[in-house]
């Protein structure tokens, strides 16, 4: 397994979960200076980050990409795959294509969060989930033409209403018989929806296909009370071998939570 850490590039997030903020240069160089493999790059669209610009910082710095995320579709376009309006969702579609497309020249993936949206009024769970699969379906085939995977992140019941456990999105999944989907199994939100996350890892196989190392409050792994020695276990069990990512909170600030993150991925991860 590989460590990374995230870098947000999206003034509209501010508060939200990512150790590096605004200055991704920066990011790389601390990144890299803690030993980290892989920055989880939060860009605000497709354009903000210059292919040959990031392919640059990532070699000065030994650093690989570990995924690309799409949530400045919503935080700052208020775009959704299961928008009431046709033309939105045409649109949140297009906008996580044009993240694929970039994240796909680095060799890794893009993440559906956020952009996933809830169903409320005439947009009823069975319509939202049916806009949902149309979206993951169209978007599979663009990740298959790319040669690229795509991560689907179910979210705590607080962020969405649709898809909240590895098991709801393992049987999503088969059902839609999606090749080139995986689920990102994201700690924090599996603390709050799982009933033994070492087990929901496990039974969700080979569909995990990236990790968000979380503590149970969003901190960085170590400032919370998730076990994690029975989780890894369960990741090298069945065989993941993807990243660890820190998806955390910068608390009490940037440098101790990356620094708290890799020592205890050091200590969990041999
Ligand atoms: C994104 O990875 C995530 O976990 C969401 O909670 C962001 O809203
Ligand atoms: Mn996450």
């Amino acid at each position: 397994m590989k460590s990374a850490v995230t870098v947000s590039l999206v003034p509209e997030a501010r508060g939200g979960p990512f150790v590096y903020w605004d200055d991704l240069a920066a990011g790389c160089r601390a990144a890299a200076a803690l030993g980290f493999d892989a920055v989880e790059v939060f860009p605000p669209g497709p354009d903000a980050v210059a292919p040959d610009a990031l392919r640059a910082l990532l070699d000065d710095n030994g650093l690989s990409l570990a995924a690309v995320g799409t949530g400045a579709g919503w935080v700052k376009h208020k775009l959704s795959l299961t928008s009431p309006d046709a033309a939105v969702r045409d649109k949140a579609v297009a906008f996580v294509q044009s993240i694929m497309t970039l994240a796909a020249k680095f060799d890794a993936p893009a993440i559906i969060g956020s952009m996933q949206g809830k169903w409320d009024g005439a947009v009823t769970k069975p319509i939202a989930l049916r806009y949902l699969g149309s979206a993951l379906f169209k978007l599979d085939e663009h990740a298959h033409d790319l040669g690229t995977t795509l991560l689907y992140e179910p979210l705590n019941r607080y962020e969405t209403n649709l898809i909240n456990t590895l098991g709801d999105g393992v049987q999503f999944l088969a059902a839609l018989g999606t090749r080139s989907v995986k689920l990102l199994a994201d700690l924090y939100h599996m603390n709050i929806e799982e009933t033994n996350l070492a087990d929901a890892l496990r039974s969700a196989g080979p569909y995990v296909g990236h990790v968000h190392f979380a503590d149970s409050n969003r901190r960085a792994a170590g400032l919370g009370h998730t076990d994690f020695a029975p989780i890894v276990a369960a990741l090298v069990e069945i065989g993941y071998t993807g990243y660890l990512s820190a998806e955390v909170l910068p608390l009490p600030d940037s440098d101790t939570a990356a620094r708290t993150t890799i020592a205890n991925f050091r200590k969990y991860v041999t």
